[in-house]
């Protein structure tokens, strides 16, 4: 009997896989894998099942022998292990990030002989019904709100970027690369007070106001799927703040993180050039306590953030924080700091880590850029922020197509420089 092997990482069965399976059973017995969780999220949409619930879906499918888990993206361990004669996909594959893994696929078959079979992908309403139906469960805030949480216990680390609007959202959530020998994805998005406020041409200094900053979480809630961290600035005054956490945990967003200054806050990018004055412990350990005791559901996180650093307040005072913040309740910690190496961050965490092993750790690696991602998790940190580069990006492109239409008195000039409007509007979806 030929061994014939495919990998699913759907969490519904659809007359799409049924196919396959019926296809695979034409030259031999058919092996199914499941993709674990941890390599689902490095290129396709968190699953809303579990990966136990994904296996017992799949044994009940008549015509299939075996289920075993694959624990990687790419095949390389899966068919050195199993070394069928056949792997069976969907043609789908052929465009996109996924070509990566049908070309991994191809590479390993060819080396002893096994072959790629390729069945037509199935794509009907009643499929697209359910795909849909899907991504709209995981847009609804109950599972969204929770997300974070979640990738938390299976990522090394949180990769999360800088979105302001609906498009950058959707550059977030969509885009996937090919990288490591794998595909690669941010996991979460970061509504920076910063880049909010700029996009706005407003500073940087709690002058938006929590109404307007809800409307850009919205723009971006309502065409991505992947969780939300908010900055929350300082989180305001107590009474104000146990306010915007019901309103930020209704409406789906996994947590908000907020920073121990008080009075006129002015951005942390520029330290002590500017005035600026640190919380007391006390007042933000009630702060903390007063978010924690105003939020419903146990997903929801606060994260305290600390600012010692920045305002070069020293290690002791950082730690000290640390340590009273956790105990105020604080689901997380954020260590600031804006040195060009990742030195004092480290160091923080060394020490924080020998009496706290799980409280989890944010980093915003602005100014110690050098730093990888692979780094920051051996410190122990667990989210990563990238909290401006989308738009430290776009903004001197805009600059430069703007003078050089003044300059040209006309566009021709640049257009090779501009993408065309139906690759952007291909990120949209259609309903
Ligand atoms: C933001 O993105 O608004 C932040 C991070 O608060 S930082 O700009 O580094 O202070
Ligand atoms: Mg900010």
């Amino acid at each position: 009997m030929k061994k014939v092997y495919t990998c699913f990482c759907t969490d519904v069965i659809h007359e799409g896989h049924l196919n396959i399976i019926n296809n695979g059973l034409k030259y031999g017995e058919v092996t199914v894998g499941i993709l674990s969780d941890s390599a689902i999220i490095c290129y396709n949409r968190f699953p809303t099942v579990t990966m136990e619930e994904r296996i017992e879906m799949v044994k009940k499918i008549p015509g299939v022998s075996n289920v075993i888990v694959q624990n990687d993206v790419m095949y390389d361990n899966i068919i050195a292990e199993l070394k069928p004669d056949y792997v069976i996909h969907g043609d789908n594959w052929k465009n996109g990030p996924e070509a990566a893994i049908r070309d991994n696929v191809i590479k390993n078959l060819e080396a002893y002989g096994g072959q790629l079979i390729e069945v037509g992908y199935t794509y009907n309403d009643k499929i697209r019904r359910i795909d849909a139906q899907i991504t709209e469960k995981l847009a609804m805030p109950e599972f969204r709100r929770r997300r974070l949480r979640q990738l938390l216990k299976i990522c090394p680390i949180v990769k999360t970027c800088e979105v302001h609007s609906g498009l950058t959202g959707l550059i977030v959530e969509k885009t996937v690369v090919q990288s490591d020998n794998g595909l690669m994805q941010f996991d979460a998005m970061w509504i920076s007070s910063l880049c909010d406020s700029t996009d706005k041409g407003k500073p940087d200094i709690e002058l938006v106001d929590m109404s307007s900053r809800l409307r850009t979480i919205d723009d971006v809630l309502d065409v991505t799927t992947k969780p939300v961290i908010l900055d929350g600035d300082t989180g305001g005054l107590i009474e104000h703040f146990v306010y915007n956490v019901r309103t930020l945990e209704r409406i789906g967003v996994s947590a908000v993180i907020i920073e121990d200054k008080t009075g006129l806050k002015k951005n942390s990018l520029f330290g002590t050039e500017v005035l600026q004055t640190q919380d007391s412990i006390e007042h933000f350990c009630e702060k903390i306590r007063a978010g924690k005791e105003a939020q419903r559901t146990d997903d929801f996180m606060i994260i305290a953030r600390i600012e010692s650093l920045i305002l070069e307040q020293g290690m002791e005072d950082a730690i000290n924080r640390a340590r009273a913040y956790v105990k105020a309740g604080a689901d997380g910690i954020m260590i600031h700091s804006r040195q060009k190496t990742p030195d004092e961050i480290f160091r923080f965490c060394d020490i924080f880590r020998t009496e706290d092993k799980t409280t989890p750790i944010v980093v915003v690696p602005t100014s110690f850029n050098s730093v990888t991602e692979k780094e920051l998790a051996a410190h122990g940190i667990n989210i990563v922020i990238y909290a401006n580069q989308l738009m430290r990006s776009a903004f001197p492109a805009m600059q430069k197509t703007a003078e050089a239409i003044l300059k040209n008195h006309r566009t021709m000039e640049i257009e090779d420089t501009l993408m065309p409007f139906k690759d952007i509007i291909r990120l949209i979806d259609e309903i």
